[in-house]
């Protein structure tokens, strides 16, 4: 049901926003899959002359999953810890695109993903970066285990990820700014007035889009 759901919301977001002649940036995650695979059919059907490239300074469009996405476009990313790189690609674009399963769907961001806004940190500063914003925001900020157990998860970047488990919902704008200021945080997981349209792809087999 989710994967259906997963690949409405990517072929609508395909079909509405990329056109000829796009240099367009793709992210990361399970649904994104299908919105690459809608590009390649229309890059065939149609003849398309689209350029995707990962990471670049000028984008048309971008396109990416999340983890979970509130009434004010707010996000949540880096479940899958690459949300520094998925972020510089977000920023880059003139359109960022979200699509996503029903599951994202959320009025106030932590109802429906329960592991917490990702922090990438340098490794020498997780701890005193941990400390600071139990501190300062509540809550508590875990450092990402690898799931073998045998030592932290290391992302893309040589870093560290901690996962901030926040008790209640906050002005994310300020909190993105703030955590972002505290010595050793790289980026966070809050993608604040970043998103521009968001496709869910529900159960019944119609798209939401906000
Ligand atoms: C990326 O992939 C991440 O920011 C997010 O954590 C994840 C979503 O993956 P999926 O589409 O598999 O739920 O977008």
């Amino acid at each position: 049901m989710a994967e259906e759901a997963k690949k409405l919301a990517g072929y609508a977001a395909v079909d509405n926003h990329v056109q000829n002649n796009q240099v367009v940036g793709v992210g990361s995650g399970s649904t994104i899959v299908y919105a690459v695979d809608r590009l390649a059919e229309r890059v065939r059907q149609e003849k398309l002359n689209i350029v995707c490239v990962p990471t670049s300074f000028q984008l048309d469009v971008a396109i990416d999953g999340a983890d979970e996405v509130d009434a004010a476009l707010t996000l949540i990313k880096g479940g899958g810890g690459c949300l520094t790189q998925e972020k510089i690609v977000a920023g880059c674009a003139k359109h960022f695109i979200v699509i996503a399963d029903f599951r994202k769907d959320s009025s106030v961001l932590g109802q429906q993903w329960k592991k917490g806004v990702p922090i990438e940190v340098i490794p020498m500063a997780y701890v005193p970066v941990s400390r600071t914003i139990a501190k300062r925001f509540g809550g508590e900020a875990v450092l990402r285990m690898a799931v073998s157990k045998a030592g932290p998860v290391v992302t893309d970047n040589s870093n560290f990820i901690l996962d901030w488990k926040f008790e209640h919902a906050q002005n994310w704008k300020e909190v993105n700014t703030a955590i972002k200021m505290i010595p050793g945080v790289v980026e966070t997981g809050l993608f604040v007035g970043m998103a521009e349209r968001v496709y869910f792809g529900m159960e019944d087999g119609s798209v939401r889009v906000r």
